[in-house]
């Protein structure tokens, strides 16, 4: 029996020691710092138990699954790159038959999402399955050595879009995934970035009390593949949200419900600055100074359309305090 008085114990004690469930696992292979790792941890934190995980091929299903292990503690499915919704819809059907009402989450990297797996998404979306599908946007195929996808932004440098004489970098615009998923006119779809927790949370239970398809794009920096410390990460992913260069908005059947205003717009240079896939764009040339104007001409469009600068403090805006709890949340 324990000689501790009952007075000595504090709340938070109390709270640290009362069951708690995590679908993953700490000990999978995540580099130091991976923002994937961690937006995995919250959504699935707030989802719950009774789930079903359909996981598109990427860095979130190796580091989570080196056979024979598994980080895993819901049923979870590996699928190909280009099907996770077709399998997230299978499974959802399945369920369906047999009178289930667990949760179906579908998984893909912004490979996987964008681009490769697009068309079964597509499909699931317009079907009207009722699946979460969360994409984790690291901005490059990180697994397989940072090849530029659909999803990186214009200048980054990746291994496929390097940057030279005749370049700075990827050549294209970041492709606009959430209003095309808009278009689709699924009853919930929404951005969210991994620096802050409370509203990835949020928006997770919200789309799961939802009948129907619903959406989440989270912002999710990769050190290996963005170039800075694993303990920036969250500082990176601030920055994206107070420059403007990724807005956190919420759209409900197609139409603009929610964004996440910025109280103190950051310079984009601050967020280009803090990565070394934007290197090239520090130089004092001519070049270099087109391509940060043009950055931050993408910016101040996203503020202007989504109407993002606000000058009240909100506990839930751009400056908000928001933390990461350590050992899960209760389920118990
Ligand atoms: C059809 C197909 N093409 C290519 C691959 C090789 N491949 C496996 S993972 C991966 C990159 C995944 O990128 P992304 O979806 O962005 O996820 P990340 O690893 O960045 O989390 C690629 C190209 C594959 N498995 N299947
Ligand atoms: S390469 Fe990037 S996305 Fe993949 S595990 Fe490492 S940090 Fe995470």
């Amino acid at each position: 029996m324990s000689n501790r008085s009952t007075a000595s114990v504090s709340s938070a004690d109390l709270r640290n020691r009362q069951p708690r469930f995590r679908a993953l696992e700490s000990g999978h292979r995540a580099c130091l710092g991976c923002g994937q790792a961690l937006a995995a941890r919250l959504v699935t934190e707030a989802a719950g138990p009774d789930v079903v995980v359909a996981n598109a091929t990427g860095c979130l299903e190796i580091f989570t699954t080196p056979w024979p292990e598994s980080a895993w503690r819901v049923p979870w499915m590996h699928s190909l790159f280009e099907n996770t919704g077709a399998i997230a819809a299978g499974m959802e059907a399945a369920l369906k038959v047999r009178g289930k009402s667990t949760k179906v989450l579908a998984f893909g990297g912004d490979g996987g999402t964008f681009d490769i797996g697009f068309q079964a998404l597509s499909g699931m979306l317009e079907r009207g399955h009722n699946v979460l599908y969360v994409c984790y946007d690291n901005e490059a195929y990180m697994n397989t050595g940072i090849q530029r996808s659909s999803s990186t932004p214009h200048a980054a440098i990746t291994t496929t879009s390097p940057s030279g004489k005749e370049r700075m970098g990827k050549r294209h615009l970041k492709k606009d995934i959430i209003s095309i998923i808009a278009a689709h006119h699924i009853p919930y779809a929404a951005t969210a970035s991994v620096a802050y927790p409370s509203d990835i949370r949020k928006k997770v239970r919200r789309a799961l009390a939802i009948e129907g398809p619903t959406f989440l794009q989270i912002h999710a920096p990769c050190p290996l593949g963005w170039g800075h410390e694993g303990d920036q990460s969250i500082a990176v992913a601030r920055l994206a949200v107070q420059s403007g260069l990724f807005p956190v908005i919420e759209l409900e059947r197609g139409r603009l419900t929610g964004a996440m205003p910025i109280r103190n717009v950051r310079p984009v240079a601050d967020y280009l600055n803090a990565q070394q896939r934007f290197r090239h764009l520090s130089q004092e040339n001519e070049r270099a100074e087109k391509e940060v104007a043009h950055l931050q001409a993408l910016a101040n469009h996203n503020i202007e359309t989504y109407r993002l600068e606000g000058d009240t403090p909100d506990s839930m805006d751009s400056e908000g305090i928001d933390t990461v709890r350590r050992g899960g949340m209760r389920w118990a």
